[in-house]
């Protein structure tokens, strides 16, 4: 049965909800009083996330409640997370960082990769946590765009991923190891993490940075051309608390779950600086997706509120059915990344006795922006509405994929499809690509922020996803760039050219499937079919890899030279193959 709208009665909230009762007189500067700032003045992400709770009442209360991958688990109160962070924040002094220096992480989820985030912003510089699924190309490209001085990484990731490319990564002048213990020796080029902080003093004053300094890198994917990192400053903790009472409802005695990776936007923004910065405990869990293990987690460790990816539920769906039981404490589910499909709404209801209320944002917003809300009726399928301070617009694009302009662009009414927009400032927007400014101002038009989401508002407001207004692939929840594959493949001397498309799939949303032009005297055969999926996996990591790859005599081009892959997904699944006018004008970002 999929459900039209899901009504909810205070009954349902067991809690009053944190939204504002009217919307309308809301403003950012109420948020603003929702952080306390630093005692000198000024802003600091970890003075918000962990000093202000350490500093007070909250100081034995657990932040972070790790959960480790062989059964391990780890309290850090606030204040051992101020302990720590203060000795990270030290030893970045002590290896002759500055503020604004980039400091990258490539781990697993254990407490140190929370503890060198919030260290590496108390100290004024750049926190950019990578996804540990990257193979060394997507991390080489990051470190290089980045201009890391400093990595954070494991043993086994340094040698797979990092040594080897360590001389074409000239700024990167430390490596810290979390896994080598304070008396082993590190491998050659490193230093190990423990040696360091056991060294280290626990007093630190944080860096006097301001809302502006820039706080948080984080890399996207567009169409074509190099990662994009979109750079977030002190200011977004605003959003992020705000969000947190908005979007997620956390109350401070709240258990939170946030299952994303840090690598991944939502794994900062939610798995780290919004819980902690509203006080509550946050898990993190070390392991992958198992839903025996994630259903134990919820039960026992009485989690509350619980953000997770339409990936994951379809993924719970499948290993179970009927209601899970002992799921009593939870009180809020929420979900992000991709489309939320009604029957997952609808299985929300079911098995945990809850709805999936589905949240819109990106990367570049840095916070949720639309959401269903606790107080909210919901209409499955839809995202709901826009968050109180956030002003969206559906715009139409014209016939030469731009945004008609004509001075002004074109708001489109209800049940009209466009390009959803965002008007500018919230306190978590980008506030650039790193050394790409062009491409930053690319994203504007009119005034307006544009997503290069399609969607359409209903007559109630409710906002519809209807697909991406560019090339650019979701698969389980993670953006991935045609182009960072396409290169890679080009990589291979067997490969003349090479086209990348995602093709719908059940669970992961969308897989990556590649089309290939082989070299001269090259042949297609399976085996060599294997070893480009194979170059593919190593080269790029599993999770941006192709899962499939065709050979191909020709790739359709646009006038301009361009790879027509709305053409090849239209093709490959036997859709109609639409305008084409619109892709031969077109300059993706
Ligand atoms: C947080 C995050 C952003 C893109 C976004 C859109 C897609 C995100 C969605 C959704 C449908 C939702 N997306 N939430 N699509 N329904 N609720 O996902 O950031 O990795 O930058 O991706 O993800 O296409 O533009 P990011």
């Amino acid at each position: 049965m999929t459900l039209t709208q899901i009504h909810k009665t205070p009954a349902d909230w067991r809690v009053p909800p944190l939204l504002p009762p009217d919307p309308a007189p809301f403003t950012w500067d109420e948020a603003r009083a929702w952080v306390d700032g630093l005692p000198g003045g000024g802003l600091n992400i970890a003075h918000e996330a962990v000093d202000r709770h350490a500093a007070g009442p909250r100081a034995e209360h657990v932040a972070l409640r790790w959960l480790g991958r062989h059964g391990e688990r780890e309290d850090l109160t606030y204040a051992e997370l101020r302990r720590r962070t203060n000795r990270f924040a030290n030893v970045l002094g002590s290896l002759g960082l500055t503020r604004g220096d980039v400091v990258f992480v490539l781990s697993g989820r254990v407490p140190e990769l929370y503890v060198a985030v919030l260290g590496a912003l108390k100290a004024g510089c750049v926190a950019s946590p990578l996804f540990s699924a990257f193979g060394p190309e997507p991390v080489r490209q990051r470190i290089e765009i980045g201009e890391g001085k400093v990595l954070v990484t494991t043993r086994s990731a340094y040698t797979r991923k990092v040594e080897g490319l360590r001389d074409r990564l000239p700024a990167l002048r430390h490596v810290l190891l979390v896994d080598v213990p304070a008396d082993a020796e590190p491998p050659a080029g490193t230093l190990s993490l423990a040696a360091l902080m056991a060294a280290a003093s626990d007093d630190y004053t944080v860096a006097a940075t301001e809302p502006e300094t820039p706080a948080l890198l984080h890399f996207t994917s567009g169409t074509t051309g190099t990662p994009k990192g979109a750079v977030h400053v002190h200011e977004a903790v605003v959003m992020h608390e705000a969000t947190a009472r908005f979007a997620l409802d956390l109350h401070p005695d709240d258990v939170f779950w946030c299952t994303a990776d840090p690598g991944w936007v939502t794994g900062t923004s939610y798995g780290i600086v919004a819980p902690l910065s509203r006080g509550v405990t946050s898990i993190v869990d070390e392991a992958d997706f198992d839903a025996d293990r994630w259903y134990a987690i919820l039960r026992d460790e009485h989690v509350t509120v619980w953000y997770t990816a339409p990936t994951a539920v379809r993924r719970l769906m499948r290993a179970s059915g009927g209601r899970i039981e002992g799921l009593d404490a939870l009180r809020f589910v929420a979900s992000v990344g991709e489309p939320l499909n009604p029957e997952a709404v609808s299985w929300g209801l079911e098995a945990l006795g809850l709805p999936i209320h589905d949240t819109w944002w990106q990367t570049e917003t840095g916070g949720i922006m639309i959401a269903n809300t606790v107080a909210s009726d919901i209409r499955p399928g839809s995202m709901g509405h826009p968050l109180p301070g956030v002003e969206i617009a559906v715009l139409r694009r014209g016939p030469a994929g731009v945004l008609v302009t004509d001075g002004e662009v074109e708001p489109l009414g209800p049940g009209v499809e466009g390009e959803l927009a965002l008007k500018p400032g919230w306190p978590s927007m980008f506030r650039t690509y790193l050394g790409q400014p062009e491409r930053y101002a690319a994203c504007f038009k009119g005034g307006w922020y544009c997503t290069g989401d399609l969607v359409t508002r209903d007559a109630d407001g409710y906002v519809w996803f209807l697909g991406r207004a560019d090339d650019v692939i979701k698969s389980s929840g993670h953006l991935i760039g045609p182009f960072e594959v396409e290169s890679a493949l080009l990589e291979h001397p067997a490969v003349a050219e090479a086209g990348v498309i995602g093709l719908p799939d059940p669970m992961a949303g969308e897989v990556v499937k590649a089309f290939v032009v082989l070299a001269h005297g090259a042949l297609p055969d399976d085996t060599l079919r294997r070893e480009l999926i194979g170059f593919g996996r190593t080269r790029l990591g599993a999770a941006v890899a192709p899962r499939d790859l065709a050979f191909v005599e020709e790739l359709p081009h646009t006038r301009s030279g361009k790879i027509m892959r709305r053409l090849l997904r239209a093709r490959e699944l036997g859709l109609p193959i639409g305008d084409l006018s619109t892709l031969e004008g077109e300059e993706p970002t």
